[in-house]
């Protein structure tokens, strides 16, 4: 079913993601069906792992800010652009889906320093014989009229055009290529050469699920990952405080240049970097801003916020479902951190209070994940 609705979702061409917003794609795929049925197709034994906390650290526990992004770091981005160099319109117009900033308070957890890479992933795989979503085969009976000859698996390619494109059309740099999966992550032609240490994409939200249940751990909650995020810092902009670029210098693999055909990789990365290539944070976790977009389990809804217990929250894991106005039918779960595609001229959610989201049955090349583990 989830492959159905990959297919039909790029056919269709009912791409929506968050043009309203100017703000990139956590890409977003499926017209009307859930995925809960996306579990795994193979069973999930043999765990190695159950109890280990091998690159894992543990992440005390304690209250914060939890939302966001603080006024301040939007401004400093604004005041750093050329004139008449596109901005991304939430730092223009704030998040909302990320206010009112709350009290937060969650305890004491594990996560793993690193997003799960494809040595990781291959290793699940390997132990389990698990096929993620992108593999499986499309069932014509859920396409009725459609082209067998197109119903073929696949997943979502970010290829950067040739040129300049206008920014309010994502399919012009999203492509969905038969074939593209864990395995070929830039499509049927790629491999995981020389790609071992990059993290793992391409993974629906079940496919990450089964991993961490593989491996004794779970998904982080949302604000999990927010506190871990931010390291011990209260209210900054970044894992790593409130300046973007410190003595000039960049802290996370982000896209810089002109978005999105012109990616200058003033960062030291055109595209996914391979994981813990910046500095960790304060709580010595790598790659909590950029690279690529995280899973959470909480379910997505723009107005998750409003909702908040005053004038504390315990532990939140988000609200019962999912709403997206801007795609409604689709569940969708949270992403956090942004990813190499993050450009102040079109995404900038690496911004540590802002959040994405994602059809829960659709992975792309810029989303991944890393797990916790409760004590
Ligand atoms: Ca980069």
């Amino acid at each position: 079913m989830s492959a159905s609705t990959r297919y039909s979702y790029w056919a269709a061409q009912s791409l929506v993601l968050m043009i309203a917003s100017g703000c990139g794609p956590s890409t977003s795929i499926d017209p009307a069906k859930s995925s809960a049925q996306t579990s795994s197709a193979a069973p999930v034994s043999n765990p190695p792992t159950q109890g280990n906390t091998e690159r894992m650290v543990r992440i005390p526990g304690g209250e914060f800010w939890m939302g966001g992004p603080p006024q301040t770091s939007m401004t400093a981005i604004q005041e750093s652009l050329t004139p008449g160099e596109p901005v991304c319109s939430g730092l223009l117009q704030g998040f909302p889906d990320a206010a009112p900033t709350h009290r937060v308070r969650v305890d004491p957890f594990w996560m793993d320093t690193h997003e799960v890479s494809n040595r990781d992933y291959a290793r699940f795989v390997e132990a389990t014989g698990y096929i993620t979503v992108a593999e499986r085969a499309l069932n014509p009976a859920d396409f009725p009229g459609a082209d067998p000859a197109l119903l073929v698996p696949g997943s979502v390619v970010f290829v950067a055009p040739s040129e300049p494109v206008a920014l309010n059309n994502p399919f012009q740099w999203w492509r969905y290529l038969p074939g593209a999966n864990w395995r070929h992550p830039e499509g049927p032609q790629s491999s995981l050469t020389n790609r071992f240490d990059y993290p793992v994409v391409h993974l629906a939200y079940a496919d990450a699920e089964a991993y961490a249940r593989w491996s004794g751990k779970r998904l982080p909650t949302e604000a999990e990952w927010e506190f871990a995020a931010r390291g011990g810092l209260d209210q900054k902009g970044y894992p790593w405080g409130d300046d973007l670029m410190p003595k000039g210098h960049w802290q996370a693999n982000v896209f810089q240049g002109r978005f999105p055909d012109s990616d200058t990789a003033a960062d030291g990365f055109k595209g996914c970097a391979p994981t813990g290539q910046f500095a960790p944070n304060g709580y010595e976790l790598y790659d909590m801003a950029g690279n690529v977009w995280e899973w959470c389990s909480d379910w997505y809804r723009p107005d998750t916020y409003h909702q908040a217990s005053l004038p504390l929250t315990l532990n939140p894991s988000g609200p019962p479902d999912s709403f997206d106005p801007d795609e409604p039918g689709i569940p969708k779960r949270v992403h956090r951190g942004g990813s190499f595609l993050c450009s102040v001229q079109y995404c900038s959610r690496f911004l540590i209070g802002s959040r994405g989201k994602g059809a829960i049955d659709t992975g792309s090349l810029h989303v991944g994940f890393r797990c916790v583990r409760s004590p």
